[in-house]
């Protein structure tokens, strides 16, 4: 049995719009473990190592601006297959089209901004897991992803 964890970030929109406990909520009633939480200011230069793989892309610099626009919530969350788990919680990237019972469906919508506010991250893959975790959570021990 292999036991997976994944790095979840609620964005400044959902933090602003009173909506950590609703997606803590989902991820806990889905019945994954929140084995890390915290409250926090983003700056930068993690924004920029987080998001690096955006780098060039004509939405870097609002999603950077965006994401240290307000606190956000990072937390990590663990459970058998949790990294698609999550993906498949939160919805597709775009919340217009994001299907209704997802995050992304239920919560947000299209607010005509240069870069697409939808609620939450969620890492993609056990490389992605494993890097952003020691990028947000430097001492937590990344043993089981490996
Ligand atoms: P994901 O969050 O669903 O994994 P990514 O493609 O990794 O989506 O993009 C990271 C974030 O950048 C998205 O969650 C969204 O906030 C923003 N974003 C992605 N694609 C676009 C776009 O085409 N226009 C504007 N913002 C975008
Ligand atoms: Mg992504």
């Amino acid at each position: 049995m292999i036991t997976e964890r994944t790095l979840v970030l609620i964005k400044p929109d959902g933090v602003k719009r009173g909506l950590i406990g609703e997606v803590i909520s989902r991820i806990e009633t889905k019945g994954y473990a929140i084995v890390a939480l915290k409250m926090m200011q983003a700056d930068r230069q993690l924004l920029e190592q987080h998001y690096a793989e955006h780098a060039g892309k004509t939405f870097f610099e609002p999603l950077v601006e965006f994401m240290s626009s307000g606190p956000i919530v990072a937390l990590i969350a663990e459970g058998n297959r949790v990294i698609e788990g999550f993906r498949s919680l939160a919805g597709a990237t775009d919340p217009t089209v994001a299907a209704p019972g997802t995050i992304r469906g239920d919560l947000a919508r299209d607010q005509g901004t240069k870069v697409v506010q939808n609620i939450v991250h969620g890492s993609d893959s056990v490389e992605s897991a494993n890097r952003e975790i020691q990028i947000f959570f430097k001492d937590f021990s990344i043993e089981r992803n490996t």
